[in-house]
């Protein structure tokens, strides 16, 4: 494995010939981001592994993660984006912990001309070996791109402007009593901008936004003991790399998972948070590599990091796809952090 740390935009630019096909007149960030979403220019390449079955991967993830639990429940109607944990869902203490998975619906191309927006969405609860423990609807057309828990609330991104609320009791309702499955739109919740994903880390909720073409940004939340958010004016935005699907916030470490399509690799990236306001991320020490495709959010719980994929989703299952993940992929979260330090 190796285990230069690249540092500043001369590795960036050292990495890969792609950047040569840039415009001239274009900047740093428009060069590295102009190789396209299949292989950003600041990430490395390698496809060494054939772990996981499919198109071959980079040894770095394949080293770094492996098999977890199984997550293939309601694959056929729903596609998996947003994954956090819930501890002790029965109340009290010492009682189970589980998996939370938000999923939007999608209908079958040839039925119907619309995707995701037609039916209720789904979070579902599974136990950390993959038991289902429960479900819950969620309101139609909510793309659950996030889903965490904090001090009492379910979490759970339905736009890149809403960000749902569900007490834990309200949902924990929800899973035991099917007649209260619905759980409608939550409490009020202040806006949000550009929150396509999310995690929560020492009482702030950070939010960041996919984008396909150009790198994205983060902005921060203070969650209020009422468990509303209010933005964090001082703080942020933060850029962060393209296609970002999900992040993993540490006092001193991001690790983003990035993806787009089908038929392409993700990226992992784990960076240090020594950038600022207006600084590419890539002016901090980072890495980046190769992963299966479509990797979508992750959580870290008790040192381990569980990453969402949605390539199992009866959506994507055309033969343009070259993975098929129906299982979390778990890693050591020390062994990612310790990449970039
Ligand atoms: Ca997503």
């Amino acid at each position: 494995m190796r285990t230069r740390v690249v540092a500043g935009a001369l590795g960036a630019l050292a990495l890969t010939g792609a950047t040569l096909v840039a415009t001239p007149e274009a900047g740093l960030t428009s060069r590295a981001d102009a190789a396209g979403p299949l292989y950003p220019a600041d990430c490395e390449e390698d496809e060494s592994s054939s772990e996981f079955g499919g198109a071959r991967i980079s040894q770095t993830y394949a080293d770094l993660f492996s098999k977890g639990a199984p997550a293939g429940r309601y694959l056929d109607s729903f596609t998996p984006q947003g994954l956090g944990v819930w501890e002790n869902w029965q109340g009290g203490s010492g009682t189970e912990d589980l998996l939370l998975v938000g999923m939007h619906y999608f209908d079958d191309p040839a039925t119907s001309g619309d995707d995701e927006v037609s039916h209720r969405s789904r979070l579902y609860g599974m136990t950390t070996s993959g038991t289902v423990r429960g479900f819950a609807t969620l309101p139609i057309g909510a793309h659950t791109g996030g889903v965490k828990v904090h001090d009492g609330w379910v979490y759970v991104q339905k736009s890149q402007t809403e960000i749902l609320r569900y007490s834990v009791e309200r949902v924990r309702e929800a899973f035991t009593n099917p007649s209260r499955r619905k759980l409608g739109p939550g409490r009020d919740t202040a806006p949000v901008v550009g929150a396509s994903f999310f995690d929560i880390d020492g009482g702030y909720l950070y939010a960041g936004r996919h984008d396909e073409n150009v790198r994205g940004e983060m902005r921060r939340y203070a969650i209020k003991p009422s468990g509303d958010l209010e933005l964090d004016e001082s703080w942020g935005p933060l850029e962060i790399p393209t296609k970002a699907q999900g992040v993993l916030v540490m006092a001193d470490t991001f690790v983003f998972s990035t993806s787009l399509g089908r038929g392409n690799r993700g990226n992992v990236y784990v960076v240090q948070r020594t950038y600022g306001v207006g600084e590419e991320f890539t002016q901090a020490p980072y890495r980046c590599f190769q992963s299966v495709a479509m990797i979508q959010e992750l959580v870290s719980w008790n040192g381990v990091t569980y990453l969402l994929n949605e390539s199992g989703s009866a959506e994507f299952a055309t033969d343009d796809r070259i993975h098929n993940i129906r299982n979390l992929h778990v890693a050591s979260t020390d062994r990612l952090r310790s990449l970039v330090w």
